[in-house]
């Protein structure tokens, strides 16, 4: 792969190593299909340890809105919500206790398909683990409880597929509707990293390993 000058953003882009079944959504953003298949099982595996240190929870929301998206955590830091705001803190609110450490397999993932998109050296803190069952939704929103946007957001699709809504920087922006099914990554940095983006409603599509379930890792670098 060419080398990249690590003056990024806005004046060097990133020089990535995808491929034809790679789907570039922006200029920093890529679908990588099926690119996480040979670690599922590895990572269903450790998936099964953290939730049982740190269950899946309905957050709710400075507003009062409890999330129809169930979550938890693991990394050095997890991401939490309430009354007060939003926020990531060491420590699992829930059980009082820091939060599982990332596994081995999730960090090789990540950093492994940030690298396939140009994004070399990608170190998170924090993987938030996401879980839709039919219904649940996210609305758009923009990531932006981190503080270093040069770093990508790496995110792994498992079970049931989802439809990923991808709007641009403002709101107002209408946003792109992209599958998303058991298997793939998404990759986005640069200045894709502040886009809007939300997941809809889920519908029931059950999935051989995961019947009505759809299980959504996103690593981040948080601070
Ligand atoms: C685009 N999760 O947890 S991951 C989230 O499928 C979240 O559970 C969704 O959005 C899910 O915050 C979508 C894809 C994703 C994550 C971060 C992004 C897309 C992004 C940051 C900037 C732009
Ligand atoms: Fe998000």
């Amino acid at each position: 792969m060419m080398s990249t000058i690590s003056l990024f953003p806005p004046d060097a882009l990133p020089a990535p190593d995808t491929d034809a079944t790679d789907l570039q959504l922006g200029p920093g953003a890529w679908v990588l299909r099926g690119y996480a298949l040979d670690y599922v099982d590895r990572v269903l595996t450790q998936l099964r340890q953290i939730r049982r240190q740190s269950p899946f929870r309905h957050m709710v929301t400075p507003g009062g809105y409890t999330m129809s998206v169930a979550l938890t955590c693991c990394g050095a830091a997890g991401w939490t919500a309430d009354r007060k705001g939003y926020r990531y803190a060491a420590i699992d609110p829930e059980t009082g206790q820091p939060w599982p450490a990332m596994p081995d397999v999730f960090l090789a993932l990540a950093r492994q398909a940030a690298e396939h998109c140009g994004y070399a050296g990608f170190a998170p803190d924090s993987c938030l683990i996401n879980r839709y069952v039919p219904g649940a939704r996210l609305s758009l929103h923009q990531d932006k409880d981190e503080t270093d946007f040069c770093a990508p957001i790496v995110s792994v699709s498992l079970g049931m597929p989802a439809m990923f809504q991808f709007g641009g920087l403002k709101r107002s922006d209408r946003p792109e509707k992209i599958p998303l099914f058991h298997g793939d990554i998404v990759v986005w940095g640069g200045p894709d990293r502040l886009r809007y983006h939300g997941v809809m409603a889920l519908k029931d599509n059950p999935h051989p390993l995961l019947g009505s379930n759809r299980i959504n890792l996103t690593f981040r670098k948080t601070g």
